[in-house]
């Protein structure tokens, strides 16, 4: 699918390393899409748009999201670094008229993930993780894994995740812990037959 179009419209909303990171996620969301049997044209394009506010400044985040009618919760509202998934999917819905709810709730869920996620979601999820930017220590690990079994690699990344907030004294919205809860229990029962 040839996305330039959307390359750009993102490219003025976002600095040097977002752009970058936003065409590695497409590139990674693709490549998952294709190994996991999911719509690749979609992923490829959640991806490029799924960090579009994310350089917004967080007065303008809140504020399009009063503009729009989205309500914060208690959570939400004292981490800012949530901000820029929920200001992301209205922005989309709202200013580029994008009205796939599989696109805009991928983008929605990308940074905490939520129990019951779309195939496209953990994709987005899991391509977020791992695209070619980052280098975190074991980003190799996770992307052994997600090649291999994302259900896993959704739970160690998950997992991550929560162990990074709770040490930094950060508060862990319930979606995570619905997401990591619903896959661990899979993982589960899966090994218990
Ligand atoms: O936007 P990116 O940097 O590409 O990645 P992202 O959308 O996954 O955002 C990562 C940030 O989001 C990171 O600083 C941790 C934060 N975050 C993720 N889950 C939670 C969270 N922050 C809080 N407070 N609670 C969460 O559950
Ligand atoms: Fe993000
Ligand atoms: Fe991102």
């Amino acid at each position: 699918m040839d996305i330039t179009p959307y390359q750009k419209i993102i490219r003025p909303l976002l600095g040097d390393y977002r752009y970058r990171h936003s065409i590695n996620v497409s590139e990674a969301a693709r490549d998952l899409a294709e190994r996991y049997g999911a719509d690749a044209d979609k992923a490829q394009l959640a991806g490029i748009l799924h960090d579009i506010t994310k350089d917004m400044p967080k007065k303008e985040q809140k504020a399009l999201l009063d503009r729009f009618g989205v309500r914060l919760s208690p959570v939400e509202a004292h981490a800012p670094k949530l901000w820029h998934a929920i200001s992301g999917a209205a922005y989309l819905r709202n200013m580029l008229h994008i009205e796939d709810p599989e696109i805009l709730d991928a983008v929605r869920y990308h940074t905490t993930g939520r129990a019951g996620m779309s195939l496209l979601e953990k994709i987005i999820f899991t391509a977020d993780f791992i695209s070619a930017d980052r280098d975190y220590d074991g980003v190799g690990k996770f992307r052994k894994l997600a090649r291999r079994d994302l259900s896993a690699a959704m739970e160690a990344e998950l997992s991550y995740t929560i162990i990074d907030l709770a040490q930094q004294g950060v508060a862990i919205h319930p979606d995570t812990v619905a997401a990591f809860n619903e896959v661990a229990l899979q993982l589960l029962e899966e090994k218990e037959g």
